[in-house]
């Protein structure tokens, strides 16, 4: 039992720590359990994350729904092993599923997957992509602004037929983000290993917060943002950011 929690929720940021996660049934999903991370419902005035991510716990009987109608699908697996449409997926593996997708995921055993969700914005000069399916650390790397110490690792094709990047970032202890980022893309994260401190702020309320694996981490546009990897193991994070459209193109329309 405990009073405390390191989940803090801002009006452009949030931290969500497992110590405050509550498990319950997931919507869409046959059998499933999981707990929501960052959801549209966590901000203010319709200024909240413009995506949900969230954390299926996968029996052997699980099976997802399809996403809601225009929705797209990334899937990785963080322990176990699933299926995405068919393919097998082990720890690390994960998977891209186009809006209007109907395949399903399942459980091959009892299994953790980090789920992203967004609707989709098309452009107009490419067609919707097929399925990706891939394996995170065949995946090569690149040193983030020349730092060889915070490696990055794309995990979808980079190209504007996609309407959002999702990248492994793994940091040696004690290397950091170069700068203090601020820039129009959103992102969310979870703390995959290691850990160290996030610097995030929101006008006055500036928050040091002390992270480790299992966290997530909601950043709105322009949330200045700051990394450093602290402790004896290899912090690693996974997360997304929306790119290749204008600010000021349409949105995809709601289903
Ligand atoms: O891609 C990014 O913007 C990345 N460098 N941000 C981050 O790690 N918070
Ligand atoms: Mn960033």
């Amino acid at each position: 039992m405990s009073h405390e929690t390191r989940t803090h929720i801002a009006e452009r940021y949030a931290v969500i720590g497992p110590d405050s996660h509550v498990v319950a049934p997931l919507a869409g999903w046959r059998d499933t359990e999981g707990v929501v991370l960052i959801s549209p419902a966590m901000g203010t005035a319709g200024r909240g994350p413009g995506f949900l991510q969230y954390l299926a716990l996968l029996t052997p009987e699980s099976a997802s729904g399809p996403a809601p109608a225009g929705v797209e699908r990334f899937v990785y697996v963080l322990e176990g092993r699933a299926e995405v449409a068919g393919e097998p997926l082990g720890v690390n593996g994960y998977a891209w599923l186009p809006p209007g997708d109907p395949r399903t995921i399942r459980g091959v055993e009892a299994a953790r997957l980090w789920v992203h969700e967004q609707r989709y914005t098309p452009d107009p000069d490419h067609g919707l992509p097929a399925a990706v399916w891939g394996d995170a650390l065949a995946v090569p790397s690149e040193p983030f602004m020349g730092d060889p110490k915070a490696q990055l690792a794309k995990l979808l094709p980079q190209n504007d037929a996609f309407d959002m990047e999702v990248n492994r970032f793994a940091f040696e202890p004690g290397a950091a983000l170069p700068l203090v980022e601020s820039h129009v893309n959103e992102h969310g994260l979870y703390m995959a290993q290691g850990g160290g401190i996030y610097r995030l702020s929101t006008g006055a309320d500036e928050h040091w917060a002390p992270v480790r694996a299992g966290d997530a981490i909601w950043m709105g546009a322009f949330c200045p943002q700051w990394f450093g990897c602290l402790g004896e193991e290899p912090g690693v994070y996974l997360y997304s950011k929306d790119v290749g459209r204008s600010p000021l193109s349409p949105k995809a329309a709601p289903a």
